[in-house]
């Protein structure tokens, strides 16, 4: 039995991770490295994924996708982030955060419209909430949508959108009133691709997630149709909880790349330290690498656990937002130790390119940052506690 099979796993958890595991290793680690220093997307590779069925993995086969749960979805993302991150982080934020809205709160012609093309692979999705002046403060929203005959005029600016000018649609908040109490009315909507007044910035040079394609995205008197604000007239003003819920499933994703980046440091960590050899004998050996070892094998154990049992959760309708929090939390910490901890078995290597543990090292940074900060996943804990403990 493989170290991350488990003995309730199903069949078709062990079959998509044989199925990406052999794409990962066959397709993407060749070129992992080469991806990284040109900060190239590759397109390709997501046509690949493509027809194998990867890009709509916890969609129903009546909407294109392959009709699996959130569990094979999380498999299939560590597996790819054990090769390449920024692959993985594509697959997520096409997957979690910008089909499954689309999928789980549009209405039934909006799903038929969009999700078909984009859990096939046609189509790339993105998801965009983040603003110059509201990241970890998600309703300091700026964007405004206002009602201009049948439809929308969008203005304003969103941060950090990943798979940015690769997406076909793209998922987005804007403020579309004032709320009772006087807060930000702020609802969801869909663009798609060509839209006049849907403007692209640079793409981002970033310490890792090299090869993925990040943006800010300028919304300049931009018309939509009413058909586009995700979930139809009633569900105007939930555009915040939508894209809270969004997020709580976006969660357990990046928790999954995580525990992926910090197996892809082991996975190279221990062959080295067993061929290795120092004052007589493997490195493997000598007990502060050693130490080293085990501290990142009950990591990925421990992360890898919690991712899956988030997923599981959703899966099975439960209560899941603290555990992804948690989740993510703990992975994207053990991530940013065991691949730090991979450098220093490797030493000199381990700080040279080719050797790759220095790239799940930048790649993990992101995973303490994207979808809610470490410091906003500990403050959603401790509100889950203080409701739970009822003050
Ligand atoms: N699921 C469903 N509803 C949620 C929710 C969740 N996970 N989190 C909050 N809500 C609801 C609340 O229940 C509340 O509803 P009512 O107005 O009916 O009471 C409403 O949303 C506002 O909640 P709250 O007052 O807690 O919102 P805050 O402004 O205090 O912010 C945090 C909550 C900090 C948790 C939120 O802003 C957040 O997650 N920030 C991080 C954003 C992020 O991850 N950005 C990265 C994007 S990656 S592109």
């Amino acid at each position: 039995m493989n170290v991350d099979d488990f003995p309730w796993m199903e069949e078709h958890h062990r079959m998509i991770r044989e199925a990406v595991r052999g794409f990962a290793a066959g397709e993407v680690a060749p070129r992992a490295v080469a991806l990284d220093a040109s900060c190239e997307f590759p397109l390709d590779l997501f046509g690949k994924m493509a027809e194998l069925g990867f890009l709509g993995i916890p969609i129903p086969e009546e909407l294109g996708g392959a009709g699996m749960d959130t569990l094979a979805y999380v498999i299939a993302v560590e597996e790819l982030a054990r090769v390449d991150g920024s692959l993985a982080l594509g697959l997520a934020a096409h997957t979690s955060l910008g089909t499954y809205p689309i999928y789980a709160f549009g209405t039934e012609e909006q799903r038929r419209r969009w999700v078909p093309r984009l859990a096939s692979g046609k189509g790339i999705a993105a998801f965009a909430l983040t603003e110059p002046d509201a990241g970890s403060d998600a309703q300091g929203t700026r964007t405004t949508a206002v009602q201009d005959g049948d439809g929308w005029l969008v203005n304003g600016t969103k941060f950090y959108c990943t798979n940015g000018t690769h997406a076909s649609t793209i998922v987005f908040t804007a403020v579309t009133g004032t709320a009772p109490g006087g807060k930000k009315e702020i609802s969801a909507f869909v663009v798609e691709k060509g839209t006049p007044g849907l403007k692209y910035g640079a793409k981002e040079v970033k310490l890792g997630m090299r090869s993925s394609d990040t943006r800010v995205l300028h919304f300049e008197d931009m018309r939509l149709p009413a058909g586009n604000l995700l979930g139809g007239p009633e569900s105007r003003g939930a555009g915040f909880k939508k894209f809270m819920l969004t997020l709580d499933g976006g969660r357990i994703s990046v928790g999954a790349i995580s525990v992926g980046l910090a197996q892809g440091a082991l996975d190279r960590a221990v062959p080295y330290s067993r061929q290795r050899e120092a004052f007589g004998q493997a490195i493997g050996d000598l007990g502060g690498i050693s130490a080293r070892l085990a501290d990142m094998a009950v990591d990925v154990h421990a992360a890898r656990l919690m991712v899956y049992d988030a997923a599981l959760r959703k899966d099975r309708g439960l209560p899941f937002a603290k555990q992804a929090s948690m989740a993510k939390l703990f992975a994207s910490e053990a991530g940013m130790r065991a691949t730090d901890s991979a450098i220093q078995v490797l030493g000199g290597y381990g700080f040279t390119r080719e050797y790759e543990v220095e790239r799940m090292y930048r790649d993990a940074k992101l995973c303490e940052i994207g979808e809610g900060t470490s410091e906003i996943q500990r403050l959603v804990i401790a509100r889950s506690l203080s409701k739970e403990f009822g003050s």
